[in-house]
């Protein structure tokens, strides 16, 4: 009996030992589908800040594309993880990412880019956080209408660049509002050209924007946006290539993180006029702390949270970026 005794009371204090452990030993998991961009480097640097400060592990995981998705989120699981943060490759693998995260006991909330179901719909039960796609591009589109005014160009005589990603709804709302501030500053919409890229980094916005450029070669002067600041450098870059001197191109990106910064810190400016600075921190550190208080805590986190932007030059960046607080 005594034994008996024992054996239960060794039981219990393991179970409490094994309980505590779980309660301290918070790993959450952050997948992004292009590592390599410096938005995505800085969202990681501030999920580890949050790490760092209230005492988990962050698993940090590229995935870019649908089978590297399943099999981090498996190895998530493997590693005793508890929850995970991902921004997908691809937003219609939203029903697999759901049952492979419930497969493997997987809290999950998306950053970014915001799963859909099939029909299309964003998948409302996994909480999101995202920018404010309409608004932000407005933002870039009306800054463009002002610099084409203050340099005196005619709009009859400019061409617009929509580098776009259309299959990604995020990027559709950010040119869309971009082309809905131009117009309404009277722009022709017949001067906007599509210029599709096949992946949403700088060299697939470049090879996009040359073939606009060598079908419109006639055009002076030139203007571009899209939903990141790779697509707007992708334009500027393919300017340069087929010869348009950089006073003639107002570029404009979304970002505000080191692809944009390193272009600011050029000796003479480009034609990459500006950006509209979005804030890693809150999408890197305030998911990772959403998530952290959802495993420990019990506390979910609200479903949509949408992050605004400010509008950023070449003269102006670093005081625009102190005072958002992302230095
Ligand atoms: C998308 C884009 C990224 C970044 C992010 C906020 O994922 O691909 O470049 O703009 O939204």
């Amino acid at each position: 009996m005594r034994v008996f005794k024992a054996a239960i009371l060794a039981g219990a204090l393991a179970a409490m030992a094994a309980g505590s452990a779980f309660a301290e030993e918070v790993k959450i998991g952050f997948i992004v589908k292009q590592p390599e961009e410096p938005w995505f480097q800085d969202e990681w640097k501030f999920a580890d800040q949050a790490g760092k400060e209230k005492g988990f592990t962050v698993v940090k995981i590229g995935a870019e594309d649908g089978e590297k998705v399943q099999s981090a989120i498996d190895n998530l699981g493997a590693q005793g993880v508890q929850g995970f943060i991902v921004c997908t490759p691809d937003v219609k693998l939203g029903p697999g990412i759901v049952a492979k995260a419930a497969a493997n006991q997987l809290k999950l909330m998306t950053v970014d880019d915001r799963l859909v179901g099939a029909d299309g719909k964003p998948l409302e039960d996994v909480p999101h956080m995202g920018i404010s796609a309409t608004k932000i591009g407005e933002t870039v589109g009306q800054a463009i209408a002002d610099e084409i005014k203050k340099r005196g160009w005619d709009m009859k005589n400019v061409g617009a660049i929509r580098v776009s990603y259309d299959q990604l709804p995020t990027a559709v709302d950010r040119v869309d509002g971009a082309i809905a501030a131009l117009t309404a500053a009277g722009f022709p919409a017949a001067n906007i050209y599509d210029a599709p890229q096949a992946k949403t980094d700088t060299e697939a916005a470049l090879n996009a924007a040359t073939t606009v450029l060598n079908k419109h070669s006639d055009v002076k002067y030139w203007v571009a946006f899209g939903l990141n600041d790779e697509a707007a450098l992708g334009a500027v870059r393919a300017s340069e290539s087929v010869g348009i001197p950089a006073d003639n191109v107002i570029a404009i990106g979304i970002g505000g993180a080191e692809s944009a910064i390193n272009e600011f810190k050029k000796p003479s400016a480009t034609g990459f006029f500006g950006s509209v600075i979005i804030s890693p921190k809150r999408h890197g550190y305030e998911t990772a702390l959403n998530m952290y208080d959802w495993i420990a805590n019990d506390k979910a986190p609200e479903k949509l949270i949408l992050t605004s932007g400010s509008l950023a030059l070449r003269g102006d960046y670093e005081k625009v970026r102190k005072d958002l607080g992302i230095q």
